[in-house]
């Protein structure tokens, strides 16, 4: 019953609706339908009650779970099977179990609150309750371990294209896994494997997206390279779209859905080209830090296979590869 009186709640989203109406359209006393509301109310729904006019659903109401998802979702596959949860230690930690207990591919885990979400190399992915996108989702496409960066070049191109779709946001990606508005990072994206000798049994492809933070919601180190979707569009007055989680996560499948499918017929160029148009890190001078020595040098390619292409100052070209690299513009973060 929860979910008729939502789904009525959300076809009249400008007015009213009362409680005698809800009560006869589903058979039920208006007793039950005001218990109903509280407990939307608990899960986070914003709705406005008035004795004579009845409920009206608000529309800044950013609540998580699998049907808010599965309303949006436009995808084939992708995100067919939802696993929402109110707090776990990684969703990347989840999917992983799950994709040994052999869940399909596709398979979208999702948490409002991530209690030890994580990086690469060990470091810490800050995720506050309900703040941000935390999701990881279940692949199994048929590629060699070589290949695997392509997953990264991918979904960064799909983050980048759905945050313009959602809220007309033009993000950059900074190699090989930063998402970047106005210098700072908005977005992280973490490929994990299972293999074997000569094959990838299944990928966790975990996306960390900063939605709802304000400043204070960060540390100040954070603060210097780290940014939100709404703290930037409070500051452009021009911009003042309510985001929604659930709609951001539903676009950000669809448009890996599409380049996913790119993957699978092997048109890495193609993912390539769509990469370099978004790229803040070509043609930039950066720092590398490997294994703690650092190079400094200008990017200035990536290879089919994902690697970055500097050109040392002293004259050598390398081939970076992501896992053991961190990149540092020369003027700050990006
Ligand atoms: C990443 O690592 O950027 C990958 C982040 C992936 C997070 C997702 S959330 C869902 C899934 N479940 C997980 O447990 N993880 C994935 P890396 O390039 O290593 O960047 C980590 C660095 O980013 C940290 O050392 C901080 O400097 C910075 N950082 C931490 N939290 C941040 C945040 N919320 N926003 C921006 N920067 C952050």
């Amino acid at each position: 019953m929860k979910r008729e009186i939502l789904l009525n709640l959300k076809n009249s989203p400008l007015e009213y609706i009362s409680g005698e109406h809800l009560s006869t359209v589903l058979g039920v006393s208006r007793t039950a339908i005001w218990k109903v509301i509280n407990e939307l109310k608990k899960e986070g729904y914003v709705i406005e009650s008035s004795s004579k006019k009845g409920y009206r659903l608000s529309s800044t109401s950013d609540v998580l779970n699998s049907f808010e998802i599965s309303q949006e979702l436009k995808t084939k596959t992708l995100g067919r099977n939802i696993v929402y949860l109110d707090s776990v230690d990684s969703t990347n930690n989840y999917a992983k179990k799950a994709a040994l207990e052999g869940c399909e591919e596709g398979t979208l885990v999702v948490a409002d609150n991530q209690t030890c979400g994580r990086g690469r190399l060990g470091r810490e992915w800050n995720s506050p309750d309900k703040k941000g996108v935390w999701m990881s989702l279940v692949l199994r496409p048929e590629i060699s371990f070589d290949e695997v960066q392509i997953i990264t070049l991918a979904a960064s191109v799909a983050v980048v294209q759905a945050l313009y779709e959602v809220a007309q946001i033009e993000a950059g990606i900074k190699w090989p896994n930063d998402i970047i508005i106005n210098g700072k990072k908005v977005c992280g994206i973490l490929v994990e494997m299972n293999m074997e000798i000569d094959r990838i049994n299944f990928l966790v492809l975990g996306i960390g997206l900063n939605v709802n933070q304000e400043k204070e919601d960060f540390s100040q180190e954070l603060l210097d390279r780290a940014i939100s979707l709404k703290m930037y569009m409070d500051q452009n007055a021009n911009n003042q779209k309510i985001l929604k989680r659930n709609e951001i996560i539903a676009t950000i499948l669809l448009k890996f859905e599409e380049i996913y499918d790119k993957v699978k017929c092997r048109a890495f160029e193609d993912i390539i080209t769509e990469w370099k148009r978004y790229s803040v890190t070509l043609g930039k001078e950066v720092n590398i830090t490997h294994k703690s020595k650092q190079y400094r040098g200008v990017a200035q390619d990536i290879t089919k296979d994902g690697k970055l292409i500097v050109k040392c100052v002293n004259g050598s070209v390398i081939e970076v590869f992501s896992g053991e690299v961190s990149v540092r513009g020369l003027l700050g973060y990006s």
